[in-house]
């Protein structure tokens, strides 16, 4: 298993010690070469996993039997809604005790010791129990293997007296890394039939989807816009994956509250390239805006549909190279970027606001803008920080994290930690509302272990604003803590993290000034902004999302 997960290229993993994984922590200890890292609780464990594998493209943790795995399935799951492979490896019961009617702690005081695994098929595309040494080297293949190649988590169960076993050395195995290859003639088809609709178009557009990066499409996607020539737009949880500067972006795509200019283009077009896309309920604002079907070609990860045809074991990546080589240039493309550059003279920077005054959503915007540089990865929560994080300008080389599928709030925070684990060279910049960080505050107290300068931008408007917006009542008010005053608990006696309370622009100004130039620990600045401040896209998409919740039963 160690040398695998070296092998894999993982130079960390994460992990919350149990009597039943302890052997198998220690045998991961003596490869030196990936780090073990530890984490307050399981679930936070796999969200610091899931963080890690976007800044490192895969990642593993172990917990320990039900009591661990079954917090940290929560994060797995979000791994799965996200695309990223995740390993989750969980210690479990010794075979002696799975026929000999013993009951055992940690369980759910039954007989059955298989649930487990059970439930992990539901959240994974491969799960593997291993309950003999000699089946170990090929199951822990299998699933890593399927991890690779599905983009999605895997689940491996190792019995506790098995995880000191001998077992047959791994060999080297450059294979389980691959992706699938796509059938020709499929791919052929479709690669002429989606030239042939891009031929045609007198509006086409180009719109990245967040399944663009998980499914190795990045480069080819941009490569494939600068053969075509037009508009490409972003879906939020896309945004980063095509570069803002360039001349071609117009913004990201999120139906009526999209940035300024965009939504004209993308509804206008006769033809949208999308590229890896989710087409939810928050995607598409309460199901009011999504591109018609019949003038879409929809590029999902492992297949094509193109003008009512779909074509199977095509992938992703393989299919935008190809389509990158066949597409040509059409004159007209350059229409709708004019138009689209002609709105753009009418957006306004935003205003400075008074120093002394007390601090207000936008004002916190504009100084948060400032910090980010092409080395930032900006990192965003559920709530209003996603219409935030929707809204700032990413210079080239920024990258922006999201986990807008899956929406779990305190997912930020853990998944921060891992994130800035795996990447230690870049600015590290997290917005999280006071709601969301209640959920998984405790994981700030690794960055300081770890000494990773991680900035953290909570918001404070009192509540669940999101919520507030989507539908109030008593349920969104919240108790306030003291979150500024907290870092003082994690740093205890030998920790060097700081918090600071800001609530005038002047105060931000000068936290920022401190969190930029503190490198031996995470800074979180407080921002306390009034409860209803928030952005008039988190308005209308609240209420448009009310709408879709509230549908009637439709009878039969
Ligand atoms: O900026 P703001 O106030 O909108 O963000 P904050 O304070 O983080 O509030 C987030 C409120 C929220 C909830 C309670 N957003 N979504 N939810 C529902 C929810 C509940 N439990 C989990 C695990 N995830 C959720 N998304
Ligand atoms: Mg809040």
């Amino acid at each position: 298993m160690a040398t695998r997960l070296e092998q894999i290229g993982l130079k960390h993993h994460f992990a919350v010690a149990g009597d039943y994984n302890l052997v198998l922590l220690d045998q991961l200890l003596l490869n030196e070469n990936v780090r073990q890292v530890y984490c307050c609780n399981e679930l936070n464990c796999g969200f610091a996993a899931e963080g890690y594998a976007r800044a490192h493209g895969a990642a593993a943790c172990v917990v320990t039997y039900t009591v661990g795995a079954l917090s940290a399935f929560n994060a797995l799951a979000s791994a799965y809604a996200e695309s990223l492979p995740v390993i989750l490896i969980s210690g479990s019961p010794n075979t002696n005790d799975l026929g000999a009617y013993h009951l055992l702690h940690h369980t759910l005081g039954t007989l059955n010791f298989r649930y487990q695994l059970e439930m992990a098929r539901h959240i994974t595309c491969e799960a593997v129990a291993i309950t003999h040494p000699e089946e170990a080297p090929w199951l822990i293949d299998k699933a890593i293997r399927a991890a690779f190649r599905n983009r999605k988590p895997v689940y491996i169960e190792i019995p506790c007296n098995l995880s000191g076993a001998l077992c047959s050395a791994p060999g080297p195995r450059a294979s389980l890394l691959d992706l699938p290859e796509s059938d020709p003639v499929s791919l052929a088809a479709a690669v002429d039939a989606a030239t042939e609709v891009l031929r045609k178009a007198i509006r086409p557009i180009l719109l990245a989807g967040p399944r663009l990066r998980s499914y190795g499409g990045v480069q080819a996607f941009r490569e494939l816009a600068e053969a075509v020539g037009c508009g490409v737009a972003v879906m939020p949880s896309a945004k980063g994956f095509f570069p803002e500067e360039h001349a071609q972006y117009v913004g990201v795509y999120l139906g009526s509250v999209s940035s300024p200019g965009c939504s004209e283009l993308v509804e206008s077009a006769d033809a949208v390239l999308a590229a890896g896309p989710i087409f939810n309920d928050y995607t598409t604002v309460g199901w009011t805006s999504q591109p018609a079907a019949s003038k879409t070609i929809h590029v999902d990860p492992d297949r094509v549909h193109v003008a009512g045809v779909t074509y199977s074991e095509v992938f992703l990546n393989d299919f935008l190279a190809a389509l990158a080589e066949a597409a040509k240039k059409n004159p007209r493309n350059g229409t709708t970027l004019l138009e689209f550059r002609r709105t753009q003279l009418e957006c306004n920077e935003p205003p400075i606001a008074d120093q002394d005054a007390p601090l207000t959503r936008a004002e916190m915007c504009r100084q948060v803008q400032d910090v980010i540089d092409p080395n930032t990865t900006l990192i965003v929560e559920t709530g209003d920080s996603w219409f935030n994080g929707f809204n700032m300008a990413l210079p080239d080389g920024a990258r922006f994290e999201i986990e807008m599928q899956y929406g779990h709030i305190g997912w930020s925070v853990p998944a921060t930690f891992g994130y800035a684990v795996a990447a230690p060279d870049r600015r590290i910049v997290l917005m999280v509302g006071d709601g969301s960080f209640q959920l998984t505050a405790q994981e700030v107290c690794q960055m300081v272990r770890l000494k990773l300068p991680v900035i953290i931008f909570l918001v404070n408007n009192r509540g669940y604003t999101i919520e507030v917006e989507i539908h109030d009542g008593p349920y969104n008010n919240i108790k306030n803590w003291d979150y500024a005053g907290i870092m003082a608990a994690f740093n205890s006696t030998d920790g060097d993290g700081r918090g600071i309370r800001a609530t005038t622009g002047k105060g931000l100004a000068s936290a920022i000034q401190e969190a930029v130039a503190h490198e031996t620990g995470p800074t979180l600045i407080e921002c306390t902004i009034d409860r209803d401040d928030c952005t008039k896209q988190l308005m209308e998409w609240g209420s448009r999302v009310a709408a879709a919740n509230g549908r009637a039963p439709v009878r039969a």
